[in-house]
């Protein structure tokens, strides 16, 4: 199904960061890959580069070919077509000397006319050659770039095929529908089973329920990638800045007695229980003169439609007024946990006067936060992952294509149901057959693949 990619030059790369970690390694792919790595690395005693078997790891010396100077003490291992990486000869040096040393090494394989990878060209290699589709081509960019634990076991989960399995399953129905449709189009004088409506339309609304329940999931893996957006909200003083930098663990923003601190939006990204969220600190709302303060305010309260969480804070030892009952109006149909601070402060007259929902906590003390942890991410994780998608889409190429597929599935059910002929079915779904293959890569255009594969890191 895949063409071969017969690529004719040779790249190479930094294939692990360029930290100051001990190790570091140089990938080389392609056909020059072994006759290259043979002119500069001397093996230790009889062995031999070019002639050893495949899949062998050696040890020896990056030797300037110019100067005969010894460059690091590395180990290199040969790995031949096609059971590599990219399916190309693949040669990766582990250099232990540190950064000096492997950027010689690296010049020195340049100058044997060795072409520096651009970013993702390995990864596009293996994806040309058929070695990974490029839902497991686009996870590896998203291994790479993963920001929480969770959402790389996602980007793994999908490495390992899932989503490419469930699209194929899903291809296969349809092509199958699709066989039949135009063998009963094509040749109405045989006696083909006949396409009746209600298989046609069971199989496509059915498809059509799988790729809502994939989508629901998209939603989840979004909020994965970039953090749920949590806006702390609540009148000035009540320690919102407090309560972020307690969840950060450091003093990230100014907290002071004096109401009306903060004026402009604070984010700053947490991880808890592996879950990415995005905290957004906010000016104190209230009532004001100040311009520059009435702007934080108007900004807070523009914030508000767009949180997927609301952490609202009040200050334990006051009674709700109306103007506290206006700001709750505001967030009553968002997702909200209501947040009783100062409980180290309060009037034992006071006591109980916040009840349910409201969880009394003390930044000052640290009483609850970890409570508060818990609680924000069981609101991430209940009921929010469908239950019938077993893995979430991660990336916004997928998921405008299933939408695209979804559509134009619908499409086709909109066409039956009009009574139009069976030619026109047939077109609706040769387009959604068309979004799917889309997704696995299997028809996609050279612009498409190169802007995927742009944002790679090099050495990737
Ligand atoms: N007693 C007590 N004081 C607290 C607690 N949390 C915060 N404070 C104090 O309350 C004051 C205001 O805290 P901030 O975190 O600046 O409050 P804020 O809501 O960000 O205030 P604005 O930015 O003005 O809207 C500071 O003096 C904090 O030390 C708490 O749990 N107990
Ligand atoms: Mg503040």
């Amino acid at each position: 199904m895949h063409r071969q990619y017969l690529s004719e030059d040779t790249i190479a790369a930094v294939a692990t960061g360029m930290g100051s970690s001990g190790i570091g390694i140089i990938r080389i792919s392609g056909p020059e890959a072994v006759s290259v790595a043979s002119k500069i690395f001397t093996p230790k005693g009889s062995q031999n580069l070019e002639t050893c078997e495949s899949h062998k790891l050696l040890y020896g010396h990056i030797v300037d070919p110019q100067t005969a100077q010894r460059v690091d003490e590395v180990l290199v291992s040969k790995m031949k077509a096609p059971h590599t990486y990219t399916r190309e000869d693949v040669v990766e040096i582990n250099c232990h000397g540190g950064i000096v040393p492997m950027q010689k090494t690296l010049a020195l394989v340049l100058q044997e006319g060795v072409r520096l990878a651009e970013p993702g060209e390995f990864t596009k290699r293996a994806f040309l050659n058929g070695r990974l589709d490029l839902t497991q081509a686009e996870a590896v960019m998203d291994i790479i770039g993963a920001k929480s634990e969770k959402n790389l076991q996602l980007s793994l989960y999908q490495l390992e095929g899932a989503l490419s399995k469930s699209i194929d399953a899903m291809e296969d129905t349809l092509i199958d529908l699709l066989s039949f449709i135009e063998a009963n189009i094509d040749y109405p004088e045989y006696d083909i089973e006949e396409v009746s409506e209600t298989r046609l339309v069971e199989t496509v609304s059915a498809l059509v329920k799988k790729t809502k329940a994939l989508l629901e999931g998209a939603q989840t893996g979004r909020i994965y990638k970039e953090g749920i957006a949590t806006l702390i909200l609540g009148e000035p003083n009540v320690g919102k800045s407090s309560l972020l930098n307690a969840l950060l663990m450091s003093e990230r923003a100014i907290v002071t007695e004096i109401p009306g601190t903060t004026r402009d939006i604070i984010e700053e990204t947490v991880t808890i229980q592996g879950i990415p969220f995005k905290l957004i600190d906010t000016a104190g709302i209230r009532e004001t003169d100040n311009i520059v303060e009435q702007i934080g305010v108007d900004k807070a309260v523009d914030w508000i439609e767009r949180a997927d969480l609301i952490l609202f804070m009040h200050d334990i030892n006051k009674p709700i007024d109306a103007e506290d009952q206006a700001l709750l109006d505001l967030v009553a149909n968002r997702q909200t946990l209501y947040l009783a601070n100062k409980a180290d402060n309060l009037n034992t007259a006071d006591e109980g006067k916040l009840g349910s929902p409201w969880m009394p906590i003390s930044v000052l003390e640290g009483h609850n936060i970890d409570r508060l942890k818990e609680q924000m991410a069981a609101v991430v994780l209940s009921g929010k992952v469908s239950a019938e998608s077993d893995f979430l889409i991660t990336n916004v190429r997928h998921i405008r294509l299933l939408e695209l597929f979804q559509r134009a599935l619908e499409q086709a059910l909109e066409t039956l149901d009009s009574g139009m002929p069976l030619e026109m079915i047939s077109i609706d779904l040769q387009d959604a057959l068309a979004y799917l293959r889309e997704i696995s890569g299997k028809q996609i255009d050279e612009a498409v693949i190169h802007r995927i594969f742009e944002n790679f890191c090099v050495g990737k």
